[in-house]
Formats: C-alpha cells, structure tokens, sequence
C-alpha cells in the first residue's frame, strides 16, 4: 500500500474517524484512484484490523458500528464511480442478493451486488436479515438465474444450506445458480452444502457469475 492517501484511510478505520473516511475517501476519487483501490487496499484493511482487535478484545462493538459508518459512508461515494466504470453492458442475467436470516452485515454484500449490476446483471437487493421465504418469493417473481448469499457469522453461515433446501423443496433448484460469500465462508463449505460456487470478494464473485450463467 504505497499510497499515502490509502493509509490514511486505512487508519481512519481503525481509528475511528468516520468523517475522515468519509473525506479522504473523496479526496482519493479526485486524486483519479481506481475505485476497487480505494476499497481494497485502504477501507477493507482498516476493517480488517478493527475485525481483528474485535476478536482479541481490544476493540468493543462500538467499534466495530463506527467504522462501519466510515465504509458506508465512503461506499455511498464510491458506487457511483464504480458503475461510471463499467459502461452498460448487455444484460448478463438478473440476481437476488442479500444477507441471511439473522446476519446484519450489509457491506460486502452491497458491494457484491453493486459490482455485479455494474457488470450487466439485473439486481434485485433484498437488504440483510432476508427470510429464507422472501429469497424463494424473489426469485419466483423475477425469474433469476442467479442468487448471491451473504453470511458474515458461523451461527448464519448455516443458513445459506436452508437456502438451497427451500430451493429445492420449491422444484426451483435448477432455475438458478446459487453463489455463495462472506469472512466465514469457503469453497469446502460450497461443497458441503451443495452451492455452485464460492468466491472470496466482489471480483472473484463477478468472474464466478458469469462463468456459472455462460
Ligand atoms: C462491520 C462489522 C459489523 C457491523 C456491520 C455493520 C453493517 N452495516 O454491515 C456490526 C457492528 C453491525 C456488526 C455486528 C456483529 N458482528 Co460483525 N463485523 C464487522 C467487521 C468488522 C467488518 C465486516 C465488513 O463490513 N467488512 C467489509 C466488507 C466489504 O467485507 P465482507 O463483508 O467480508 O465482504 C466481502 C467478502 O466476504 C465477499 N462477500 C460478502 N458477501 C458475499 C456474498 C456473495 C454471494 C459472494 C460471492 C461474496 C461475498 O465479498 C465482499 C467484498 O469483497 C467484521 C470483521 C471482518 N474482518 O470481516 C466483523 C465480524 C464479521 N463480526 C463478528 C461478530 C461476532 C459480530 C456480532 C455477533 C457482534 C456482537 N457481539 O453483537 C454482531 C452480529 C450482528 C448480526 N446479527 O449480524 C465476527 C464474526 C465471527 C464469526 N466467525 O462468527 C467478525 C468476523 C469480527 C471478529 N473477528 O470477531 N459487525
């Protein structure tokens, strides 16, 4: 991370200074950094930290919601110059994204699904804490081939396996590929519970999309 800008921003996460996210966030976009390094290499190492001294007990909760708003806040600046990026593609396919039934965690999952509409899909964002029925209803009303699944926490990851059951219940398994992401998440666990894919960050989940819809 050689650019001072990115370090800033990755210390205002970690210390806690939304409002300086926020700014410096902006004032990376006019230094012309490429959206995705400002994410990747300034806000998400930040979070990564917080996430870290979460587990270790240095940090609380309230550390955890403050740099949260920081990332949203920047990622409220960041999407639309994400989407100016990728120009209007042809429509690859159309998505139902959201986090699982009791999961709050709404950031990586609205950036996948930000990236992905920025890469043609059609997205329908169901938002986070999404019953397993409103992901089953979603998909039925859009006829999606494609659904993306969200799990920040061991106690919901099992829920994305509930998620595919009802698919299955619902005789609409086949009508959709079913990728699923978050901290916890991994390829074996795709395998276990019978997803079609696993992908570690936004980018890797548009490559998986599209080479699952091809
Ligand atoms: C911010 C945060 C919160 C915020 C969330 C605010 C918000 N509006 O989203 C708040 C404060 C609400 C929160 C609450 C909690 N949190 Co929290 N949180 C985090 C933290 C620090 C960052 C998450 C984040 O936003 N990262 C940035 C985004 C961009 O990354 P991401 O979410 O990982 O998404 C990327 C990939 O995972 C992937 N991806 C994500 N979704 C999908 C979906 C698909 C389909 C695909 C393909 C890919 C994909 O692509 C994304 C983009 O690259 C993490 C630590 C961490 N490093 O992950 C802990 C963490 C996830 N939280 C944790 C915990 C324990 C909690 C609480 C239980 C705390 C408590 N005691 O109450 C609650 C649970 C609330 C609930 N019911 O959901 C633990 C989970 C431990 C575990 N293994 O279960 C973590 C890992 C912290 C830790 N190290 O202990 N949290």
């Amino acid at each position: 991370m050689s650019n001072k800008l990115l370090m800033q921003i990755m210390t205002s996460i970690v210390e806690g200074e939304p409002e300086a996210t926020i700014d410096l966030t902006r004032q990376a976009i006019k230094a012309n950094l490429e959206p995705l390094t400002i994410i990747d290499d300034g806000l998400m190492p930040g979070m990564d930290i917080v996430g870290d001294r979460f587990q270790t007990g240095e940090y609380f909760l309230p550390h955890l919601i403050i740099a949260a708003s920081g990332m949203k806040g920047a990622m409220e600046l960041l999407e639309p110059e994400l989407k100016a990026r990728q120009q209007a593609l042809e429509t690859t396919g159309t998505m139902v994204i959201g986090s699982v039934a009791g999961d709050i965690h709404e950031i990586g999952k609205s950036l996948v699904g930000t990236m992905m509409s920025a890469s043609g899909f059609q997205v329908h964002d169901l938002g986070v804490d999404v019953p397993v029925e409103a992901f089953i209803a979603k998909i039925k009303e859009t006829g999606a081939n494609l659904l993306g699944l969200s799990a920040l926490l061991t106690t919901t990851m099992t829920v994305q396996r509930k998620i595919i059951m009802a698919l299955e219940e619902a005789g609409i398994r086949d009508q959709v590929k079913v990728i699923i992401g978050g901290a916890p998440i991994s390829q074996e666990w795709a395998d276990t519970i019978g997803a079609d894919g696993y992908a570690e960050d936004a980018v890797g989940a548009i490559e998986l999309a599209k080479r699952l819809v091809a």
